[in-house]
């Protein structure tokens, strides 16, 4: 049976783990950490706690707090290292509310799991919580130590910010709610999970090069790891598409070119579905778009041919030619979601990718605000993105062996419909490490497989950015829910938990969606671990997984 904590003696107890391990670095700041456990069942009534700066609502929500039982602890100065300190603009402070747990049985052991962040973080992404409670988990995220705002201007000034935007909070809010979890249940969480995408995605990743003992499961979607260079494609792609007043790509030319590149390439697995089970082996030529004369429904202006090879190719070092990141695969152009959304909106220069491209250079790197896309040398600044900015942010060391002697799990997917982030970059990273571990083999896991035994990427045809677009895109990202919650074949976050937990790594998943010629069709998928890919067995129901296999690719 679980009693009731006394409010004041878990207080302290938690105040002063959380002191203790951030009081002797001398760059520490408060970040604002959010947890929770949940009374058995887990749906009835979530508790929270949370780490935050003070203001002025931090009153009534700590009496709001305690009329609703929840132990309130916080120490108004924070940590040692800060007190006195004039670099923040709020009073540092640290406050977390520990809810307790209604009567009823509640099991004193209770694994870990951490949520992820999107984009340039900037809040808790408590929206991400309910789902694991509903595991059993106690959840935490973190802001990644800075406040709101789409954009990065928090970082000019400030390089401790982008450290703990980099790497720092996810890590410390790792080792803060272990402490917390243990001063509440008297033990240490009996596992622990990441779960992210996107910028999640990076974080995910980031932690299995860097704190590779943080978490026994990592379950990593569409991964921004290479942070430097993908947002140098971000720009390269806003360059390409507004160079000229007749750069932009209208919406209403995205179904005309992705109509063109199904007919080019959607035979080639097999099964014309409206999907491409290997973007990479399509090669489409814009130019058999160009418009012979005059602008037209059909066609392409020869200036929006030109912008789209740029997007598919991908950046250039114009000294070097060496290739900067990876092109956009095509097939997806016109999905929802996808490239109207994320390359190119109504409004061309209104693009996400841009946003985030132009607060990565004009923030984070050059640290000023004057700076404008036509100003970027794919040269020399990118040098200085990737020399500067690129060791705090990006993710992509290819060594994961101490993560794998630590047995940990490792599972990533992504849509190759994925507009903000091209499903090639996971491919690149898998490959890195991959041939690392084979070039570098480690003493304290003899005889292991290249990466399989530890570390499976999922490619998923036609799904966008994390989830949506096109395809078999469902199979439990994004939270998954009740349908799915029991099932390792169709919940990717249960396959994480099996593998382990059971030591059954995931030989494929079972997505599914709608049909793309008929929305009313349900359909079913095998999503194969890469490089595998699945393959119709040539008879039967093309929306039916059982009609398919994961297989080898062809040599073709
Ligand atoms: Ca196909």
């Amino acid at each position: 049976m679980w009693s009731r904590p006394e409010v004041g003696e878990r207080s302290q107890r938690a105040d002063k783990s959380f002191v203790a391990h951030t009081g002797g670095d001398p760059v520490q700041q408060p970040r604002r950490v959010c947890a929770a456990r949940v009374r058995e069942p887990a749906e009835r009534e979530a508790a929270v706690y949370a780490h935050h700066r003070g203001d002025e609502r931090a009153g009534t929500r700590r009496a709001g707090a305690r009329r609703s039982g929840c132990a309130v602890g916080g120490s108004r100065r924070g940590p040692r290292a800060l007190r006195g300190s004039r670099r923040h603009s709020s009073k540092p402070r640290l406050e977390h509310q520990v809810c307790p747990l209604a009567a009823g049985g509640v099991r004193l052991e209770r694994p870990y799991r951490q949520e992820g962040n999107g984009g340039w973080a900037g809040a808790i992404n408590t929206a991400s919580f309910a789902e694991p409670l509903r595991r059993g988990y106690a959840v935490a995220g973190t802001d990644n130590g800075h406040e709101g705002g789409g954009g990065a201007d928090w970082a000019i000034g400030h390089p401790e910010k982008l450290i703990d935007f980099g790497y720092r909070a996810v890590h410390e809010t790792a080792v803060q709610s272990k402490a917390l979890i243990r001063a509440f249940y008297g033990r240490d969480p009996e596992r622990s999970y990441f779960n992210g995408c996107s910028d999640g995605g990076r974080e995910a990743l980031m932690e299995a090069q860097r704190f590779p003992e943080d978490f026994n499961g990592i379950l990593a979607g569409a991964p921004a790891n290479n942070w430097s260079r993908l947002f140098t494609a971000f720009v390269w792609n806003e360059r390409a598409l507004l160079a000229t007043p007749d750069s932009a790509i209208p919406p209403a030319k995205l179904p005309v070119i992705q109509r063109a590149v199904m007919a080019a390439c959607d035979g080639l697995d097999g099964v014309a579905d409206g999907l491409i089970e290997n973007p990479r082996a399509c090669r489409f030529d814009p130019s058999v778009l160009v418009c012979q004369g005059a602008d037209a429904a059909d066609c392409l202006p020869g200036a929006q041919a030109d912008a789209l090879q740029k997007i598919y190719e991908g950046p250039r070092n114009p000294r070097t030619q060496e290739l900067l990141f990876v092109g956009q695969p095509p097939g997806t152009e016109a999905v929802p979601g996808s490239w109207g959304t994320w390359i190119t909106p109504a409004n061309p220069a209104s693009a996400i990718q841009f946003a985030f491209g132009n607060s990565y250079y004009g923030a984070a790197v050059f640290e000023d605000p004057n700076w404008n896309f036509r100003m970027l040398d794919f040269d020399r600044d990118v040098r200085v993105g990737d020399e500067k900015a690129g060791p705090v942010l990006n993710a992509t060391s290819p060594d994961l062996r101490s993560f794998r002697a630590s047995g940990g799990k490792l599972i990533q997917y992504h849509g190759w419909g994925d507009a903000a982030i091209p499903a090639p970059s996971s491919i690149d990273y898998y490959e890195t490490v991959r041939a690392f571990l084979s070039k570098y083999p480690d003493a304290r896991t003899p005889g292991a497989l290249p990466a399989e035994d530890f570390y499976r990427l999922f490619l998923v045809p036609g799904m966008a950015h994390c989830g949506g677009g096109s395809g078999a895109n469902s199979f439990g990202n994004g939270g998954g829910g009740a349908a799915t919650r029991n099932d390792p074949a169709r919940d990717i976050f249960t396959a994480l938990e099996r593998w382990v937990e059971q030591g059954v790594a995931p030989e494929r998943l079972i997505g599914t969606g709608r049909a793309t010629d008929d929305p009313s069709k349900p359909l079913t998928r095998p999503l194969c671990p890469y490089p595998q890919v699945s393959q119709y067995r040539g008879s039967g129901d093309v929306n039916d997984a059982a009609n398919f296999a994961c297989v080898a690719p062809s040599s073709k």
